[in-house]
């Protein structure tokens, strides 16, 4: 399907979604034969084609369920795309020159890791004092905005893209409060700094932020899509 098909029905999928939402459609069966259908979809069959083809209705004969069995089909489809479309949330990490220089690499992503969050990009560089600029343009005007920049590029840099569901959010947890002062025991910086000024990470700290720093800090052929292995152990609905 194009993706301009699968908008307009994801579209379409949508407001059938939120009809049938609680209803007696979205039971097991219901799933079953969205399963089904799903795979017909795949097949380039139109949008919501009957798993039941050969059956005696007007509408089965002419490849189309009725409506009352179109529900499931589209409540599983939406619920997929959402799923896989959270899973794919991303954010830019990078571990600052004080992390590398204190031999914290390892450490700091294996708590991604470990998480459950996939690496998708990841380098070392020495950034400029300009691209630090552009990294922190949002605190151009306070005052330590010359010594962080000049810092930032003091050294090596390790940037990368984690990927996952909440990720963004999440990833900030991990790393704890910007005073490591302040951060819990358990977070990166809780454990393993002590001022602000040597923080060792940064995190982005909203969707917005995220995709502008992931285009600063990578070209797009830089981003890897790949399906973990562990996926199907990390991610699942009982
Ligand atoms: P964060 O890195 O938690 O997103 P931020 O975006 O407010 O925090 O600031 C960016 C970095 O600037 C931060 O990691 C360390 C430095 N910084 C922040 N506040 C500071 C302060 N009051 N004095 C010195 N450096 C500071
Ligand atoms: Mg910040």
């Amino acid at each position: 399907m194009s993706s301009q098909m699968c908008k307009s029905a994801s579209r379409v999928i949508r407001s059938l979604l939120s009809a049938s939402k609680n209803s007696r459609f979205c039971s097991a069966e219901g799933r079953a034969v969205a399963a089904a259908a799903a795979v017909s979809v795949d097949s380039k069959v139109p949008l919501l084609a009957s798993a039941y083809g050969s059956g005696g209705s007007a509408n089965a004969s002419r490849g189309w369920l009725p409506g009352v069995f179109a529900l499931p089909v589209a409540a599983y489809m939406v619920q997929e795309q959402e799923a896989h479309a959270a899973q794919n949330e991303r954010t830019f990490i990078a571990i600052k020159p004080d992390g590398v220089q204190r031999g914290l690499i390892a450490e700091i992503i294996s708590r991604f890791e470990r998480k459950g969050f996939k690496l998708v990009a990841i380098k070392i560089t020495v950034p400029s004092k300009e691209f630090a600029q552009k990294h922190y343009h949002d605190l151009k005007d306070r005052p330590f905005f010359n010594g962080l920049c000049q810092f930032l590029s003091s050294g090596p840099v390790v940037a990368m893209v984690w990927e996952g569901e909440g990720v963004i959010k999440y990833g900030r947890k991990l790393i704890g409060a910007t005073d490591p002062q302040r951060s819990e025991p358990g977070t990166i910086r809780g454990d393993l700094a002590v001022v602000v000024g040597r923080n060792i990470i940064h995190g982005s700290d909203g969707p917005e932020t995220a995709k502008d720093e992931i285009s600063l800090w990578f070209k797009p052929q830089e981003l890897v899509n790949y399906k973990s292995n562990e996926e199907k152990w990390i991610y699942g609905v009982n």
